[in-house]
């Protein structure tokens, strides 16, 4: 297969004095006869010693299992959210949740002796032994240490914390992509994973494994969903041939189709040769509108083929049903419960649907998807190790692809055929819902724009964007349309700290602030951006933020609205992004066009 064409250095992407990934791994391992593993409330009660051996025993014996994710504004609000929807189920006469992924927050991926001082985000952080001892006893649900576990520079020490008090699948291995809040240090992040894998691969023989969640990581932003099944194929080897550890593999969330989930979802079971249960499957998370009794119809599709494909194929997994406030925040507990329960129910509709469902057809997909995976992974393979990168070093693997980036990937070892026609240069096998979607928007807005003819009034005007966060398709929305509509776009990029932002301000002399915020940090990300650009003696400069504007407070367990706070301390928030040119118009002068 021919690649298109671009230029890239592969191995100057790598330090030369980076250490070999193989001795973390080493560490790790030697690590681990030190801990005493404990077993978790969960595990005492069904009689099993690792999560893998009760999904194991589910495929076996035909029952469907159930995740849920979980993750209020603090420790204890979670901890008792998980106690009541365990009641709740009891109460309603259906079956609690087999397990929930704590949705922790951001700091918890940072050392220890740093998270205090970090900026704080939604969801809760774990700060004692008796917080972690908690999550494993509270109900007997199983938690997977899920996200900001391992992926960040703190990845060892949550991996011995887990470890002790009795979880066993512990991720998540794509979140290495990311950039935690002032941490610049990727080889001591990338050192930190392996040691922390390679503790977990000490325990594979009692079940332990190491999670992912792809969208997490550059498959979440990927144009082609047969590279979704490459990068699992990449992830599994780093995870399996180098570092030892069991890879298991959850993905779902950014993909609306149940048919095509279907097929994603069997691609990846047929590239998982030691057939290891995917420690959930997401439900669908971007089928959502703001209007939250309709989205009840995104859970009763979804949910029903994700159980359906669970059972007949045997695949031991646990689908999520997403609570119908996905769009807006944070669900509460009862949101999650009330989903869970119509999980529950849709068991019942599986034996009536799936007759009649053509699996010949999702199967002929699957198929082209693990070809295309097949693809996608050795063509990686080969040009790191043609490019003279040691890919049997888990620290060079993870590094280069990690610099690399999520389009530059795709570009070089993609499964389509060459064309120029798409944005990544190839032709996707096919194509994933959220960049579709997010195209389709775009498309939409440009029209709109056009009508509306204000490239004349914004022509030239110096626009930064960026992002607070890993959210990157309003990021790219906002920076392209931006710029199709007459603005000098600095795309500044996704994680970004509000000093950064403002040494790009004054560098390239910016005439206006555009940001996207999601992680529930707006106001205070806000303040410090302004207080910063006013120190810099930039505060003349304009600032306007958008996305999910909201902040956890003291008292709510859900994270509230700051858009007013947002407005008193001088920040715009226009809330769409045609009402952004608008307001930029304004700004400039120019009038607001009719
Ligand atoms: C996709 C997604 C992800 C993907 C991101 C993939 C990627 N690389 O971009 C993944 C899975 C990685 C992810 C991770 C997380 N996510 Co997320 N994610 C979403 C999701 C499903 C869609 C967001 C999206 O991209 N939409 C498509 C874009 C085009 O639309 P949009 O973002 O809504 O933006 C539109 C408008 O808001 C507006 N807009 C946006 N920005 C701006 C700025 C300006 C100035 C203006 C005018 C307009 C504007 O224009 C856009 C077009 O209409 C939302 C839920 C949802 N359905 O909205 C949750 C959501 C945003 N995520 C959430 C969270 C909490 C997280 C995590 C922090 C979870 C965690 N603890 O790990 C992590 C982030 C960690 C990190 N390192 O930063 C929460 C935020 C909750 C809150 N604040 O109350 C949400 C709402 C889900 C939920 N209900 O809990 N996420």
């Amino acid at each position: 297969m021919s690649t298109p064409a671009i230029e890239v250095d592969l191995g100057a992407l790598l330090p030369a004095d980076l250490p070999d990934g193989r001795e973390a791994v080493e560490a790790g391992k030697a690590r681990a006869a030190g801990i005493e593993r404990g077993r978790s409330l969960f595990c005492r009660e069904n009689g099993v010693e690792s999560e893998r051996e009760w999904r194991e025993r589910a495929r076996a014996e035909g029952f469907d299992c159930t995740c849920m994710n979980i993750g209020l504004a603090n420790w204890p609000d979670t901890r008792e959210a998980i106690g009541r929807i365990y009641e709740d189920a009891l109460s309603r006469g259906v079956r609690p949740p087999d397990r929930f992924n704590l949705i922790a927050e951001r700091r918890m991926g940072l050392p220890k002796a740093t998270r205090a001082e970090a900026p704080q985000e939604t969801g809760p952080a774990l700060w004692t032994e008796q917080d972690w001892h908690e999550l494993a006893n509270t109900a007997p649900i199983q938690p997977e240490a899920a996200d900001n576990t391992i992926g960040g520079p703190g990845s060892v020490e949550n991996a011995v914390d887990a470890l002790q008090v009795g979880i066993t699948h512990i991720g998540v291995l794509s979140q290495y992509s990311w950039r935690w809040p002032y941490w610049d240090d990727e080889v001591a992040q990338t050192m930190a994973v392996l040691e922390a894998a390679g503790t977990l691969a000490a325990f594979k023989s009692e079940g332990v494994c190491f999670d992912t969640y792809l969208e997490d990581g550059y498959p979440g932003v990927f144009h082609d969903y047969a590279n979704y099944v490459g990068w699992s194929m990449l992830e599994r080897h780093i995870s399996e041939q180098l570092i030892g550890a069991a890879y298991s593999c959850s993905w779902g969330g950014l993909t609306q189709d149940p048919v095509v989930k279907s097929a994603v979802t069997l691609a990846l079971h047929a590239v998982n040769p030691d057939g290891v249960p995917a420690g959930f499957v997401q439900g669908d998370t971007i089928g959502n509108t703001p209007d939250f009794d309709s989205n009840m119809a995104v859970v009763g599709a979804d949910v029903l083929f994700m159980k359906m494909v669970d059972r007949r194929y045997r695949l031991g997994g646990a689908p999520i049903a997403v609570p119908v406030t996905e769009t807006e925040r944070i669900p509460t507990w009862e949101e999650v419960a009330t989903v869970q329960t119509i999980s529950r129910r849709l068991e019942e509709y599986v034996p009536m649907v799936d007759p009649v469902v053509d699996w010949g057809q999702i199967e002929a997909m699957r198929d082209r998807l693990v070809v295309g995976g097949r693809a996608f992974f050795e063509a990686a393979l080969q040009g790191l190790a043609g490019a003279g990168i040691d890919t049997a070093d888990p620290a060079r693997l993870l590094l280069v692809l990690k610099r690399l980036g999520a389009d530059r990937c795709e570009q070089l070892f993609g499964a389509g055929e060459p064309d120029e026609a798409f944005p990544r240069g190839r032709r996707p096998v096919l194509q994933t819902d959220l960049v579709k979607s997010t195209m389709r928007r775009r498309e939409e807005l440009l029209a709109e724009l056009s009508r509306r003819g204000t490239e004349d009034a914004i022509r030239g005007m110096k626009v930064l964007v960026s992002s607070t966060d890993v959210h990157e398709f309003a990021e790219f929305l906002l920076a392209s349309t931006l710029a199709a509509a007459g603005t000098e776009v600095i795309d500044f990029g996704i994680n970004r700290d509000p000093e950064d932002i403002v040494k790009a301000v004054i560098e390239t002399d910016a005439d206006a602030v555009v940001v996207t915020t999601h992680n529930g940090v707006a106001r205070s990300f806000g303040e410090r951006l302004m207080s910063e650009l006013a120190a810099a003696d930039a505060g003349a400069v304009p600032v306007f933020m958008g996305g999910v504007l909201n902040e956890d407070v003291e008292g709510s367990e859900i994270p509230i609205d700051v858009r007013a706070d947002l407005n008193a301390g001088g920040i715009r928030t226009p809330g769409t992004i045609d009402r952004l040119v608008e307001a930029l118009v304004e700004h400039r002068g120019g009038g607001v066009p009719a």
